[in-house]
C-alpha cells in the first residue's frame, strides 16, 4: 500500500508523507516514462567509479590478506553512490559536506570519496609505523578525515569531512548532526543550502541502535535542524551472524526513518543505473524540500564480517549462493560493453590505470616512517593554535570583569529590554529580586551565570546552552527566555540585548533525549573553539543515557583522534531527599575516567595540569567561582571538556551569594577555597582540618559555628577535583601541621570524590597521615527514596561530624 514498485529494481516508500506536493513530486520523479536515462558519458563516469571502488578493496586484499579491513564487496556502489550525491549536492550550491559512517566501506570511502592520499592509507598497515602524536590513537577505519578539493563534474571547490568515531555503532550520528549546525550557523547558512551531512549506517545497526531514532527527532527541531540529511543504508542482510529475521521487528531496516516523514528508496545495488538514479532523486529531494531522506542499498556481503571471519559456520546456503554470485563490476562492464559504450580494450585500461595508482602509492607509503594523527583531523582549528602561547609558560589567567561591565550586565539581567512585554509577575519579582542583588553589589548562581554568559557574548564568544527545559530552568531560577503573557509566542531573550556587537546567544529546550543531544552539543563543540558550548542535565543523573558519548568521547576524545573539545556539561547534584534517581550525577565516574595519576605528584599546576588532563571536574560553591571557571574554559589556549557539578537548593542560599568584588578585574578561578575564618589567623592551633566540595560546606560551617569550634576547626573547598590541586592542598596540609585531616562528603561511601581523594591526600602528605572519612555509609542505590531514612541518615551524618569535631578535645 505505502510501497510503489519501479523497474523492479527500485521500490520507493513515500504515500504515508502528508503532503501532497512532496508525493506528487516523488510519484513524477519515478512514473515519468524514460526518465531513467543516462548518457554515454555518465555511463563512463560511474563504470570507472565502480572500478576505483572494486580494486581498491581488491589491492588490500592482494597486499595484506590477514588484515582487517572490512571491505565492501557486495556493495561496491557505495562509492558511486556517494559520489553522485556529492556531484548533485554541489551542483545544488553546497560546499561542505560533513560525512559520519561505520566500519564497513570506510577506507574505500576516505580514498575513493573524499580522496584521502593512497600512501597515507596504505602505510597505516604497516606494523612498524610509529604515531607522531600524543595519546593512544585509534584503529585505522575509525579515523576522522578533513579535505578541501574541486569537484570534478561542477568545477566547484567542496570540503568533505568524515568525523572520526569509535567501534559504537551509530554514536556518531548526532555528532554530525550538530556539527553540520554549528558549521551552518557560524556561516549564516540557515537554509542549509550550503552545509549538509550524509550519514551511512549498517542495517543492524539502524534497526537496533536507539540513537538513531533520536537523531532523527532532532532533524525537524529548530534549534537541531540541518535542514535535511541523506541516510545511505549497506542493508547487506546480515548483522555480524545474524539474521534480519532475528534482529528487528520490522520489514525493513529503515523503518525508523517512517517517522519523520522521510522518503525511503530500496534499491537493487546490483543495478548501478538504478542506484544512481536513486542518488540523484534523494540529492534534489533534499534540496528541494530541505528534509531527510533514506537510501536503502539493498546487497550482500560476499566475505565474512571482517576478513578474517568464516561466514559458512552460521549462514551456509545463504553464503553458497552469494558465491555463485557475478560481481557487479563484471556485470556492469559487459553491459556497457555489450551497449557498445565502452570497449574492452578501454575498460581494461581504465582498470590497469587504477591499479598502477595503488601500486606506486604502495611504493611510496614504504618511505612513511610516522603516523601523523594530526593528519587525520575531521575539524582542524589552524589559526586557533597558531594564535596562542605555550600552555607551559602560563600560570595564572585571570578573568575578572571592569565593575562597570558586571553592573551592564545585571541591570539587563533584571529587566525586559522589549517595550510593551507583559511577563508573569512570579518572574516580574524575580527580575526585582536580582535588581536589588545587583544594586547591593552581590549575585546568586543564576546572576554568575548570567554574568560569565554576558562577558563572552561582549567577547565575541558565541553561547550555546542546550538541555530539556533549560530556557527556564529545571529549578525555575534562570529564566533566559521571557514569555508574553498576552501575545502567544511572543519571546525576549535580554541576553540578546546586551551590546551592538555581542555575538548571539542560543538557548533551547531540547527533545527529551540525553544520548543524541550530548552526542549533538559535542559535534557542535567541534566546529569552532572561540564558542562555549553547555549542555545542562534537567538532572545529573540521566547522564547516564548518554554514557556511550562521555566514554567515547568526551573523555578519551583527544587521547584517540587529537582533536580538542571544550564542550560542558552541566550536572544538577545534591543529595536532598529526592530519591535514588533524582539526587546524584555520579561523580565518582567521571573521575574513575581521569588520567591524573594518585601517586605522584606533577611538576606542573595550574594551566599547564590542564592541559595534560583528559577532562576538568568541578563543583563550584559560590556564584563567583562558577562563573570564573565558565570563563576560564574560553580564555585557555586549548580547549578540554568541563564537567561541573551543580547545585539544587544552593541556587537559592542565602549564604551561597559572592559580591562583584569577587569577579573584580583581577580575580579567578580558585581551584581551592581556602578556610578565611578565625582557624586560619592560628593555623598551629588547629586541630581539625575538613577537606570537603559544593553545598556540604555551608552545613559544615553552621555545624562549626553551633559547636562554637571557629578556632580549632579550619574547613577547606575543594573546587576543582581533577584534576588534583596537589600544590594548593599541600600548602593546607602543612599551613596545618597539627591537625587531623577529615574528608566530608553527603554521597554514600563508595561513591561521591573519597575513592578519588583519598589516595591523593596520602599521596600529598606520603602516606605519614590518615585521612578519616565522614559522610553516608556505602550503598548500592545513590540515594533513598523513603523521607524519614533521608532524614536520619542525614542526622547521622550531622552527628558523626560533630562526635568526630568534639573528640578533638579528647585527643
Ligand atoms: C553499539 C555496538 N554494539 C555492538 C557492536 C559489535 N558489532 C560490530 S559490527 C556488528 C554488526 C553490524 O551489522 P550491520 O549494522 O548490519 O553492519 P555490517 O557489518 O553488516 O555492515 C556488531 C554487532 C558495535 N560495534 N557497536
Ligand atoms: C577553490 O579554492 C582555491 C583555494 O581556496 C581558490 O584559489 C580557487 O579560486 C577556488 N576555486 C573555485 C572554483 O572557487
Ligand atoms: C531550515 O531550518 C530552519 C530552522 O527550522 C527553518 O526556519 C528553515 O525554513 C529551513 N529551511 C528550509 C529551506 O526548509
Ligand atoms: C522551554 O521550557 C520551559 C520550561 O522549562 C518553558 O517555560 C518554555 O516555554 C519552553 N520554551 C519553548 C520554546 O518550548
Ligand atoms: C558537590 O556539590 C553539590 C552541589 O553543590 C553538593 O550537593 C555535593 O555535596 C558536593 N559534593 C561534595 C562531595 O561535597
Ligand atoms: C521509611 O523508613 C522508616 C524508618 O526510617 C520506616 O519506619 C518506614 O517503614 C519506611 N517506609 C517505607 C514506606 O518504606
Ligand atoms: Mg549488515
Amino acid at each position: 500500500s505505502c510501497l510503489c514498485i519501479y523497474s523492479f529494481h527500485i521500490w520507493v516508500e513515500f504515500m504515508f508523507i502528508n503532503n501532497v506536493n512532496q508525493c506528487q513530486w516523488i510519484r513524477q520523479k519515478f512514473e515519468t516514462p524514460g526518465i531513467m536515462q543516462f548518457t554515454s558519458a555518465e555511463k563512463r563516469t560511474l563504470l570507472a567509479r565502480l572500478i576505483r571502488s572494486t580494486r581498491f578493496e581488491d589491492f588490500l586484499a592482494r597486499k595484506w590478506s590477514s588484515e582487517k579491513r572490512f571491505g565492501l564487496e557486495g556493495c561496491e556502489v557505495l562509492i558511486p553512490a556517494l559520489k553522485t550525491i556529492i556531484d548533485k549536492s554541489s551542483a545544488a550550491g553546497i560546499d561542505s559536506v560533513i560525512m559520519g559512517m561505520p566500519h564497513r566501506g570506510r577506507l574505500n570511502v576516505l580514498a575513493n570519496v573524499i580522496r584521502k592520499d593512497l600512501d597515507q592509507i596504505f602505510c597505516q598497515f604497516d606494523p612498524k609505523l610509529e604515531a607522531a602524536d600524543e595519546g593512544s590513537g585509534d584503529v585505522k577505519y575509525h579515523l576522522g578525515m578533513y579535505h578541501e578539493r574541486i569537484n570534478r563534474e561542477t568545477d566547484k571547490n567542496i570540503t568533505l569531512s568524515l568525523v572520526a568515531n569509535p567501534s559504537h555503532l551509530e554514536a556518531v550520528d548526532p555528532v554530525v548532526q550538530g556539527k553540520t549546525k554549528a558549521e551552518q550557523f557560524y556561516r549564516g547558512d540557515t537554509q542549509g543550502k550550503k552545509v549538509m551531512s550524509i550519514l551511512m549506517h549498517g542495517d543492524a545497526a539502524f534497526a537496533g541502535q536507539g540513537v538513531v531514532y533520536e537523531t532523527f527527532h532532532l532533524s525537524e527541531l529548530p534549534s537541531y535542524t540541518t535542514n535535511g540529511t541523506i541516510h545511505v543504508v549497506v542493508n547487506n542482510q546480515i548483522g555480524f551472524t545474524t539474521d534480519p529475521r532475528v534482529a528487528r521487528s520490522s520489514p525493513y531496516p529503515t523503518d525508523v526513518a517512517r517517522v519523520v516523514n522521510a522518503p525511503i528508496f530500496h534499491v537493487n545495488a546490483d543495478d548501478p543505473e538504478a542506484v544512481m538514479y536513486v542518488c540523484r532523486v534523494a540529492a534534489e529531494w533534499r534540496a528541494t524540500f530541505n528534509k531527510d531522506v533514506v537510501i536503502d542499498l539493498v546487497c550482500y556481503r560476499r566475505f565474512g564480517h571482517n576478513e578474517m571471519d568464516e561466514p559458512m559456520f552460521t549462514q551456509p546456503l545463504m553464503y553458497k549462493q552469494i558465491h555463485r554470485q557475478e560481481h557487479v563490476l563484471k556485470k556492469y562492464s559487459e553491459k556497457l560493453i555489450a551497449e557498445g559504450v565502452v570497449t574492452l580494450q578501454e575498460f581494461e585500461e581504465e582498470v590497469a590505470k587504477y591499479d598502477k595508482i595503488c601500486e606506486e602509492a604502495y611504493t611510496s607509503s614504504k618511505d612513511e616512517k610516522i603516523l601523523h594523527i594530526r593528519h587525520w583531523l575531521d575539524s582542524p582549528w589552524p589559526d586557533f593554535f597558531t594564535a596562542q602561547g605555550e600552555p607551559k609558560s602560563m600560570s595564572c589567567l585571570p578573568t575578572g570583569l571592569d565593575e562597570e561591565v558586571l553592573q551592564h550586565i545585571g541591570q539587563i539581567a533584571s529587566s525586559v529590554p522589549l517595550e510593551g512585554f507583559n511577563i508573569h509577575p512570579g518572574v516580574s519579582r524575580i527580575l526585582r529580586g536580582r535588581a536589588d542583588l545587583v544594586k547591593s553589589r552581590q549575585m546568586d548562581w543564576a546572576l554568575g551565570e548570567y554574568i560569565a554568559f554576558g562577558s563572552l557574548l561582549k567577547d565575541g564568544i558565541h553561547v550555546r546552552l542546550s538541555g530539556q527545559d533549560v530556557e527556564r530552568g529545571t529549578f525555575s531560577h534562570r529564566h533566559h527566555v521571557l514569555h508574553d503573557q498576552e501575545v502567544d509566542k511572543r519571546i525576549c531573550v535580554p541576553m540578546n540585548h546586551l551590546w551592538e556587537n555581542q555575538a548571539s546567544y542560543t538557548v533551547c529546550n531540547s527533545s527529551l533525549s540525553e544520548y543524541g543531544v550530548v552526542g549533538f552539543e559535542l559535534g557542535f563543540a567541534m566546529a569552532n573553539p572561540n564558542a562555549l558550548i553547555l549542555w545542562e542535565a534537567q538532572f545529573g543523573d540521566f547522564h547516564n543515557t548518554a554514557q556511550c558519548i562521555i566514554d567515547q568521547f568526551i573523555s578519551s576524545g583527544q587521547a584517540k583522534w587529537v582533536r580538542n573539545n571544550g564542550i560542558v556539561l552541566l550536572l544538577p547534584h545534591g543529595m536532598e531527599g529526592m530519591g535514588p534517581e533524582h539526587s546524584s550525577a555520579r561523580p565518582e565516574r567521571f573521575l574513575q575516567m581521569t588520567k591524573d595519576d594518585p601517586d605522584h605528584i606533577p611538576v606542573y599546576f595550574d594551566v599547564q595540569q590542564l592541559y595534560e588532563c583528559n577532562w576538568i571536574v568541578v563543583n563550584c560553591s559560590t556564584p563567583a567561582n562558577y562563573c570564573h571557571v565558565l570563563r576560564r574554559q574560553i580564555l585557555l589556549p586549548f580547549r578540554k571538556p568541563l564537567i561541573i557539578f551543580t547545585p539544587k537548593s544552593l541556587l537559592r542560599h542565602p549564604d551561597a551569594r559572592s559580591g562583584f568584588d569577587d569577579l573584580a578585574k583581577g580575580t579567578k578561578f580558585k581551584r581551592l577555597i581556602p578556610d578565611e575564618g578565625p582557624a586560619s589567623q592560628s593555623p598551629g592551633q588547629v586541630k581539625r582540618v575538613i577537606f570537603c566540595a559544593g553545598k556540604v560546606y555551608y552545613e559544615l560551617a553552621k555545624e562549626r559555628k553551633q559547636q562554637n569550634l571557629d578556632r580549632d576547626v579550619a574547613i577547606i573547598r575543594l573546587e576543582q577535583i581533577s584534576p588534583f590541586p596537589f600544590d594548593l592542598v599541600s600548602e593546607e596540609v602543612e599551613k596545618y601541621g597539627n591537625a587531623e585531616l577529615i574528608w566530608c562528603q553527603e554521597e554514600h561511601k563508595n561513591m561521591g570524590y573519597y575513592d578519588y581523594v583519598r589516595p591523593r591526600f596520602l599521596t600529598v602528605v606520603a602516606n605519614k597521615k590518615p585521612i578519616w572519612y565522614v559522610g553516608r555509609d556505602p550503598a548500592a542505590a545513590p540515594a533513598t527514596g523513603n523521607k524519614s531514612t533521608h532524614l536520619n541518615e542525614l542526622r547521622k551524618f550531622m552527628d558523626t561530624l560533630a562526635q568526630r569535631l568534639a573528640a578533638m578535645f579528647s585527643t
